[in-house]
């Protein structure tokens, strides 16, 4: 009764209107489906996307090659194995792959394989898809990292930072973290028209104003904050994902201003605006191979959530060694940048000996699949990232956690941030 049968894939489209991969898991009376996201400003260490870049029909676009992989080698492949199985079935498709980075099948195919395959066992299984993680009791919900203003690689408004966050420190629920975000945005968006600024969105439903300055986006929301009643930096905080791989060239960076300066003149301007603004989170604050600078922040700073996304790609090699290196306290989690289910359970699980905080997170193109929101349940993750409260694809995330609220009753719990 458990064992696939057979997997089918076709190509759906992502929230940038891009084609994308859903796979479909089959076992004889029931199935499941789930949807591959996908970056933009993506580390150059993470595991392959498998796009037919030759065919001009979809301008090079499409992933009918990875889909047809599925449909004839990965399924005959894991056909008659236990859907209950993640660890084996993934183990299949790693090696059928063959390859470091996943190139042969594309990690695109194998990740929505591989997420499929979790589903349907929760589904045989009758039990929600958050409990079939690392948790079997003791559930805690993360608090949300929500990007309320876009910029670098998310926005054509020429902002250097590519996220501006809003986290509901002392958020009691996670409805109540809905609720403060919900009133902290709304005012943004009261005020940036206020200005007369657009308050059109970019790629993770933040606003995407014509401003260029960071100073002036910061400006922005600590305004917002004060004019929804909470203390910035009690309350609410800001946090960021620079991105900074965008904005590195010959040693130098250009996060604070379109001008290159030097790693300590950077550190420099850092100091100065998580003094000013209150910053308690910086993503990517230097780039994926710039691990010396990397470690000169975490010296420099105390108290700061310094957080690696390209610099790890979910990957648990290079994540041993920022350990080792001492290059930052939290880890950003995405499943599509290593490629299976087990893999991304198997660096959260060594992240997490390590002491590091979990975030996880979503992709800039994303879809209405809400895995991740399972996922950080699942693993108590300290918080995820999943965009703002606009466009579907984001909200739907938030609105699966206040599901997953309601199913765990009296028993939820936040998280802690402290
Ligand atoms: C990031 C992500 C998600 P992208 O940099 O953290 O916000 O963006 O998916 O474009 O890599
Ligand atoms: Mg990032």
């Amino acid at each position: 009764m458990s064992k696939i049968l057979k997997v089918k894939a076709r190509q759906v489209f992502d929230s940038r209107g891009n084609p994308t991969i859903e796979a479909e898991v089959f076992t004889k009376n029931n199935s499941a489906s789930a949807i591959c996201p996908s970056g933009a400003s993506t580390g150059t260490y993470e595991a392959f996307e498998k796009r037919d870049k030759n065919n001009k029909r979809y301008l090079g676009k499409s992933v009918l090659r990875a889909i047809n992989l599925i449909n004839s080698e990965i399924s005959k492949k894991i056909k008659g194995h236990s859907i209950h199985n993640q660890e084996r079935v993934d183990a299949i498709m790693i090696n059928l792959d063959g390859t470091r980075q996943k190139t042969k099948l594309g990690a695109n195919a194998i990740l929505a394989v591989s997420m499929a395959v979790k589903k349907l066992s929760a589904k045989i299984k009758k039990i929600p898809l958050y409990k079939t993680f690392l948790m079997k009791n003791n559930f805690q919900l993360p608090y949300p990292l929500m990007n309320i203003i876009n910029g670098g690689a998310h926005a054509n408004n020429g902002l250097r930072i590519q996220e501006f966050m809003i986290r509901p420190d002392r958020a009691k629920s996670f409805s109540d973290a809905m609720r403060i975000c919900f009133v902290v945005i709304k005012n943004l968006s009261k005020i940036i028209r206020l200005k007369g600024l657009s308050s059109s969105v970019g790629d993770e439903g933040g606003f995407a104003p014509m401003i260029s300055n960071n100073n002036q986006a910061l400006d922005l929301i600590v305004l917002a904050i004060k004019k929804s009643g909470f203390v910035n930096g009690r309350d609410v905080s800001i946090c960021l994902d620079v991105a900074a791989n965008e904005l590195f060239k010959k040693n130098k960076y250009s996060i604070h201003s379109k001008n290159y300066i030097s790693v300590e003149k950077s550190i420099t301007e850092y100091k100065k605006i998580i003094k000013k603004y209150k910053i308690k989170s910086i993503e990517d604050p230097f780039a994926e191979n710039d691990w010396m600078s990397w470690n000169k922040l975490m010296k420099s700073i105390k108290k700061v959530q310094i957080v690696g996304d390209d610099l790890y790609v979910t990957n648990l090699e290079r994540l041993k060694k920022g350990f080792l290196n001492l290059s930052s306290n939290a880890i950003l989690i995405k499943l599509n940048q290593i490629g299976t289910v087990s893999e991304t359970l198997d660096v959260i699980k060594f992240a997490q000996i390590i002491g590091f905080k979990t975030i996880i997170s979503h992709r800039s193109g994303d879809s209405e699949d809400t895995f991740i929101a399972d996922l950080a349940v699942g693993t108590n993750s300290n918080q995820i990232k999943a965009g703002s409260l606009a466009r579907s694809e984001r909200v739907a995330k938030y609105n699966q956690l206040i599901r997953i609220e309601e199913n765990l009753g009296k028993k939820a719990r936040m998280n802690k941030i402290h």
